[in-house]
This record gives structure tokens, sequence and C-alpha cells, in this order.
């Protein structure tokens, strides 16, 4: 069995959900805040069989999208002085996908 910890826009999220869902897989959904942006985002968990990895990779693919995003400008002050930077452009996701190794999994 296969942990994966996909970081979604939250734009896409809603549409990653149900999507996972329509394809028979479960999830636990987080609000998550990116370090960069500090904008939210969603963190999915799924766990799933080895040979299904794939699949639910290719739902993640299917229904997640790059986008342009802006990092807030920094402003400097030195001696009395301003200076405002422009914004700085990212690209963000599709999707960013952790996939680990799950040593043993119970439902009680
Ligand atoms: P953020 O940390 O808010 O990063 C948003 C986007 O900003 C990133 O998109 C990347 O294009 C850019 N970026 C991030 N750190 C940067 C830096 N130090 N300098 C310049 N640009 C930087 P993505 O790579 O698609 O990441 C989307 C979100 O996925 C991230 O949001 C973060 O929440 C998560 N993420 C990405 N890589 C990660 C990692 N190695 N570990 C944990 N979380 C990660």
């Amino acid at each position: 069995m296969k942990l994966l910890t996909a970081i979604i826009n939250k734009n896409d999220a809603g549409q990653v959900g149900k999507a996972l869902t329509k394809a028979g897989f479960a999830y636990t959904k987080m609000a998550s805040v990116g370090g960069f942006l500090t904008a939210g985002n969603t963190t999915f968990l799924i766990g799933v069989d080895d040979g299904k990895v794939d699949d639910v990779l290719d739902v993640i693919k299917n229904n997640s999208a790059s986008r342009k995003e802006y990092a807030p400008s920094p402003v400097f002050a030195e001696h009395g002085m301003m200076t405002i930077t422009p914004p700085l452009e990212v690209q963000v996701g599709g999707a960013i996908v952790f996939v680990q190794p799950v040593e043993r999994f119970e439902k009680m």
C-alpha cells in the first residue's frame, strides 16, 4: 500500500475531490498553506494499493491546472528610502504529490 500526499491549488481542490470519489478512491482533505506564497491550498491524503497509484495520479493530473501567481512584493527601507520591487511571478502546480510506502494499515 502507498500513501499519497497531494498538495492541490485551492481552485482545483473541489474538482479533484469529486473526481477521486467518482473513481472510487477514499481520501482525507486538509486546509493547508504554502510556505512561499503564504496562500491557502488543499492537501489530500490518499491511501491506495500499489497497483492503483498511477490511476490516482491520472485523476489528479486530469483535474488540476498549472497557473501563474504572484508573490507579494518585498519592500526594503534603508536610509529613509523605500524600495518596492515588482511582484515575482511564479508557476504554481498543477499538483505536488509525494508517494510514500505504508508499513501497516488498520481499520478498526
Ligand atoms: P508555495 O510554497 O506557496 O509555493 C508556490 C509556488 O512558488 C511554487 O509552486 C513554486 O513555483 C514557487 N516557489 C516556491 N518556493 C520558492 C522559492 N524558494 N523561490 C522561488 N519560487 C518558489 P509549486 O512548486 O507548484 O508548489 C505549490 C505548493 O506545493 C507550494 O506552495 C507548497 O505548499 C507545496 N510544495 C511544493 N514543493 C514542496 C515540497 N518540496 N515540500 C512540501 N511542500 C511543497
